[in-house]
């Protein structure tokens, strides 16, 4: 296949600053050369490629819109986006990696823990050193996490956590956990509260979620939490309101989704115009027949929608003034034009688009899961007739 040169209809890259653009190109590149090698290879066996982590933590991307003084990249909101959107294009599964590492467990590490808490950990974290989960869902607690069973009860000592949680993206490969768990109220603080949790401490386990026919090359694993004994200074201290700062958590990664679902659209883009062209059935390429042209121009504007959305999402968050109900939106409407976008391009290919070599089937398949985590498409048209009436419908 050529070389990904990008989509760009609307002249998006004028709206770039330099550094924007050189950090879009610099992750581009890096895909292209190091991740696309690869990636069917790994999918196939089931396997995420840990061997390119120090080469993401080389490159800055994990946590690279935190600050420099924690070694991280202290990038604007854009850029992060669009390194998003480029991992996405190789695989939905390294953007997971990159997501959860920085939005789900380098940003509640910087936004509610202690200072010691940041400094040991965000670092190690930067550089990929160490791996990171978050554990917020349960098995019968996924749409509404404020119903979990997982507890910490204090001791003397500090803290006893007992539960289990499910789907935990880089589980198994974690050294660091960030769990949620109920400690009931404290004073006047409300009753749900993040914990750092070291995986090799005793009582904690990660097994791999068997049988998945998505995401194929990414870490899912349950995590088991037995009497894990933890101490006093475990527990992220700033981490005070209840169920609306794993939110906050949530709002960093689904922002990146909306990014990371745009490159993935892209890939299956790039993939079906060049075969459209190639492919010669009825004495003439596909990409001739009218209804092949409609396909790609759906596409097209799909794509087109979603980067503008994504990117003017980025400049409101640069400004502080993005609302997690807009991060809600642009989360639902990409995720569902990036999943018809992959369905529509492997169509396009007829029987090779259902082979590993391309690579529309595997975007489409990943999208089905970047569709129903991070909030399902449904809780999402939930959060916006929320903010549109008034009235809760959960
Ligand atoms: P609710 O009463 O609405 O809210 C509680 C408090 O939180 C505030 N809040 C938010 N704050 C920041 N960001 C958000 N997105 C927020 N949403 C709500 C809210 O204002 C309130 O504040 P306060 O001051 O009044 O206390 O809470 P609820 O229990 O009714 O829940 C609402 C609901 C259903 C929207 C929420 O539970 C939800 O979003 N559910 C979806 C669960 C979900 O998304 N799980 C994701 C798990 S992690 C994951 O999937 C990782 S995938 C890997 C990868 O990212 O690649
Ligand atoms: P349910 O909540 O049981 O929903 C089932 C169906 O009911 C869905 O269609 C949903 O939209 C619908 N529904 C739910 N509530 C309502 C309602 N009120 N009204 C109408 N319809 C409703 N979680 C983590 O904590 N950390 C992770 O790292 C993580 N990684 C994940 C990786 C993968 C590959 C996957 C698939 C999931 C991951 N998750 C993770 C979990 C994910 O966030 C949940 O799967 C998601 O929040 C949905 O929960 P559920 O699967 O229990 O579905």
């Amino acid at each position: 296949m050529a070389r990904f040169e990008g989509i760009d209809f609307y002249d998006i890259d004028a709206l770039l600053s330099e550094e924007e653009r050189m950090v879009r190109d610099t992750i581009r590149s890096w895909v292209e050369d190091r991740l696309m090698p690869i990636i069917g290879d790994a999918y196939i066996n089931r396997r995420f490629p840990e061997e390119i982590i120090p080469e993401l933590g080389e490159l800055g991307v994990l946590g690279a819109n935190l600050p420099e003084e924690y070694g991280c990249a202290g990038l604007n909101n854009v850029a992060y986006g669009l390194i998003m959107q480029e991992l996405e294009r190789g695989d939905s599964g390294i953007r997971s990696f990159a997501s959860v590492q920085g939005a789900l467990v380098m940003y509640p590490i910087f936004a509610f823990g202690s200072e010691e808490q940041k400094r040991e950990w965000l670092p190690k974290l930067a550089t990929g050193e160490k791996i990171g989960c978050f554990g917020l869902t349960e098995p019968d607690y996924g749409s509404n996490p404020g119903g979990m069973i997982t507890t910490a009860r204090k001791t003397d000592a500090g803290w006893v956590l007992n539960g289990a949680k499910m789907w935990i993206t880089n589980g198994s490969m974690a050294d660091v956990a960030i769990v949620w768990a109920q400690t009931g109220e404290i004073g006047d603080v409300k009753g749900i509260r993040g914990f750092v949790v070291p995986t090799d401490t005793p009582g904690f386990s990660a097994r791999d979620q068997k049988g998945k026919l998505s995401l194929l090359a990414s870490d899912t694993s349950e995590l088991v939490l037995e009497d894990v004994e933890l101490p006093e200074d475990a527990m992220l201290p700033g981490s005070t309101g209840g169920l609306k700062h794993p939110l906050m958590c949530l709002t960093q990664a689904r922002y990146g989704i909306a990014w990371g679902v745009v490159g993935a659209a892209m890939a299956c883009f790039h993939e079906a115009l060049s075969y459209a062209k190639e492919r010669v059935m009825f004495g003439g390429p596909i990409g001739g027949k009218q209804i092949q042209q409609v396909r790609l121009a759906d596409m097209l504007t799909g794509i087109t929608q979603g980067q503008l959305l994504a990117y003017r999402l980025g400049r409101l968050k640069d400004e502080g003034k993005v609302t997690p109900q807009q991060v809600s939106l642009a989360k639902r409407a990409n995720c569902d034009m990036a999943a018809n976008v992959a369905r529509e391009a492997r169509r396009l290919l007829g029987a090779n688009g259902i082979l590993v070599e391309y690579h529309s089937m595997r975007h489409m398949a990943n999208l089905e899961s970047v569709y129903t985590y991070e909030g399902t498409h449904d809780i999402h048209s939930l959060i916006l007739g929320q903010a549109l009436t008034g009235i809760s419908a959960f």
